[in-house]
């Protein structure tokens, strides 16, 4: 612990500084976690773990446990050193103490046994603390068991020896603050996905989650790594060769390293996959790791297909050839990292694509020398995309040039609206003709435009792109959103703020909403990413007591409103029960034709269609009542793992899934 830069001398000044600090955090922890719905609760896990990943980096860690508690709590246990729990030389109190307690303070004593750490998070495990209502720290190093608790960041105690132990490590169980976040319920896939995610990046490492509350475990290791990750996300398609693995650690002038570990697959499909990583962070807006990796492929496919004559002379082959059908996982470890774009996940250091790129040249063309099967495959199938694409550059001409001719004209199915400003404004893609015309009539045609869809769209994850845009469905909606497609897609041209599908709620409904995603996943993905993308949430039941009318959006709203009609109605008849006098008629006491015995009728929509005009929009569209889903890429792995299974060619594994997750994915038919 030599370096002063986050401690500096002065006990009293200091510690005042301290508290300021972590009052900060509490004041607005927004700033430091993003938000304090379910995406900052799941930050407090991600933080402590990413910690624990930092000491795995480093080479001290191989096991790392994580527990959902009953009691709402969460622990995240390592083998790694341990926090120092000795006398901070300048502080005079525990460091550890000093690390659990200072913003900032985390693991960066030491720099020099830091290589690389996660630049995202790293707000510091202090942030976690200043966050819980109750954290135990445990931690064993030194021959020693030390302990220490703190309420909402403050230590309750000095830190305490508690036993001896010939082991190291770091024990941390926190219980995030109910005065802070507005959910305190964790979601066992969420944290699963991510740490899946870890392991596979981290092979040397051994992940444990258990969820105490159903007794849910996992346990994760994949000793192969990227090879293991490729695997699991193509795990429904079908490959056209084995994994290639590529891994090489570059050295610069000044003795700094980085990581760089790539590998690729080809299958029969014609979407590519390309999953990024910096420091374990999923860098969602790509950025000079992957631009470095796609002009190494280009260029040393080109050249091996060139040396080997398996090109016409004089043609070449264009990156674009080379993505179909292609799925990659790039990562790097920078010392450095710079991260730019909209949401703070591209990769800015300029270096970085030289580094990748020469890496992956000199690798891939000794994978291509020492599997020629697969190097043949691999180019016979890029030549077959040319042909394709320049099939498809007609197609797409086609379009744009009926674009031009008819002045940019829109579908003539879609109602547009009247504002021309597209952050007032949404568009409604409708399953069937029937409820785009209730939605037509319903809407409030200054800012809410109607497509109406016919029937079912193309499943895009088999289709060519040629096959998308030959499709009159799918061009329909790539014409009304305006923002292009394939190269050209921008999503800050969109016609609208929010683009929202409406389906029944029933198994064709889900199809439809699940073929729908899948087209805006694989070529709408900025659409997603920039929060414009929404699921209309139209109500399940319909509650009828005399002349009232009431919507439930699910099982348990229905029983509520059950519930309060009939307490309602009780109450009346006390109030009302004088002696001698004849009763009022109630409005609650018609009886329904088909009602239950107390004469509330509840009936369950099938479908959009079953509501009238006023109804959908009461329900559905009224932006002052509605409820709307906003559609996000939490972790982009485990979304394409899941389309490939929803989507793909073999119909085992969606059998299995669906088996699997039915709780999930109840509605969910494909
Ligand atoms: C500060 C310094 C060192 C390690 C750590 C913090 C550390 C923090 C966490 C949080 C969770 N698990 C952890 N493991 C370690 C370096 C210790 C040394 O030099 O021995």
């Amino acid at each position: 612990m030599q370096e002063e830069e986050n401690v500096k001398p002065g006990y009293t000044a200091d510690s005042i500084k301290v508290l300021e600090g972590l009052e900060a955090v509490r004041k607005r922890p927004a700033m430091y976690i993003g938000d304090i719905g379910e995406r900052g609760l799941h930050h407090l896990v991600q933080e402590v773990v990413d910690n624990s990943i930092d000491e795995a980096l480093a080479g001290f860690c191989t096991n790392i446990h994580v527990i959902l508690h009953s009691d709402g709590s969460c622990s995240v246990k390592d083998d790694g050193r341990g926090i120092p729990t000795g006398p901070h030389p300048v502080k005079k109190i525990s460091a550890l103490e000093v690390v659990m307690c200072t913003l900032h303070a985390g693991g960066k004593f030491d720099k020099n046994t830091y290589k690389v750490s996660g630049g995202l998070h790293g707000v510091g495990v202090s942030c976690v603390n200043a966050l819980s209502s109750k954290l135990i720290v445990t931690v064993e190093r030194d021959g020693k068991i030390s302990q220490q608790e703190y309420a909402a960041g403050d230590p309750v105690s000095s830190v305490q020896v508690i036993g001896e132990s010939t082991k190291t490590g770091t024990h941390i169980r926190f219980w995030p603050d109910a005065t802070i976040f507005k959910t305190l319920e964790y979601r066992f896939l969420k944290v699963s996905d991510r740490l899946r995610e870890l392991a596979f990046l981290n092979p040397n490492l051994t992940i444990h989650i258990e969820d105490e509350r159903d007794g849910e475990k996992e346990v994760f290791a994949f000793r192969g790594g990227l090879v293991d990750f490729v695997r699991y996300i193509d795990a429904n398609a079908t490959p056209i060769m084995k994994p290639f693995m590529m891994s090489a650690t570059h050295t610069s002038e000044q003795g700094v390293e980085t990581q760089v570990e790539v590998c690729l697959q080809y299958n029969t499909s014609y979407s590519e996959t390309v999953l990024s990583y910096v420091n374990n962070i999923n860098t969602v807006e790509g950025g000079t790791h992957v631009s470095g990796f796609r002009s190494a492929l280009t260029r040393t496919l080109n050249a091996y297909a060139t040396a080997n004559n398996m090109m016409k002379k004089d043609t070449s082959l264009s990156g674009d050839d080379f993505r179909e059908g292609l799925t990659s996982v790039i990562s790097v470890k920078v010392a450095e990292p710079q991260f730019e774009g909209q949401t703070k996940t591209k990769l800015g250091n300029g270096e970085i694509d030289g580094i990748v790129r020469s890496i992956v040249n000199e690798e891939l063309a000794k994978c291509l020398d020492q599997n020629p099967g697969a190097a043949k495959h691999i180019i016979e199938k890029a030549v077959q995309a040319a042909e394709a694409r320049a099939a498809a550059r007609k197609a797409k001409d086609l379009i744009r040039r009926k674009n031009a001719l008819e002045g940019m004209s829109l579908p003539g199915k879609l109602a547009d609206c009247s504002l021309r400003t597209p952050e007032d404004t949404e568009i409604y893609l409708v399953e069937g003709d029937s409820a785009g015309g209730s939605a037509k009539q319903g809407r409030d045609r200054r800012f809410q435009a109607i497509l109406p869809l016919k029937g079912k769209i193309l499943n895009v994850h088999k289709a060519r792109l040629t096959k998308v845009l030959e499709n009159e469905e799918v061009r329909t909606i790539f014409t009304a959103i305006g923002a292009g497609f394939g190269d050209d897609f921008d999503a800050s041209k969109a016609r609208y703020g929010k683009i929202i599908l409406m389906a029944d709620a029933d198994v064709d409904g889900s199809h439809i909403r699940t073929l729908l995603l899948t087209l805006f996943f694989k070529h709408m993905s900025e659409l997603i990413n920039a929060g414009k993308l929404y699921i209309a949430q139209p109500p399940l039941y319909k509650i009828k007591k005399g002349k009232m009318e009431q919507y439930a959006y699910n099982e348990e709203e229905r029983e509520e409103i059950v519930a309060r009609i009939r307490k309602e109605k009780a109450d009346r008849k006390a109030s009302k029960a004088k002696p001698g006098e004849e009763p009022a008629e109630d409005p609650l006491d018609t009886v329904e034709e088909g009602a239950s015995a107390d004469g509330i009728l509840i009936s369950r929509f099938k479908g959009l269609g079953e509501m009238n005009p006023d109804q959908l929009w009461a329900t559905t569209m009224n932006p002052e009542t509605r409820t709307l889903l906003q559609v996000s890429i939490e972790n982009a792995a485990e979304a394409t793992h899941i389309f490939e299974t929803l989507m793909g060619e073999n119909v085992e594994p969606r059998r299995q899934f669906i088996e699997r997750n039915a709780q999930y994915v109840k509605n969910l038919d494909v």
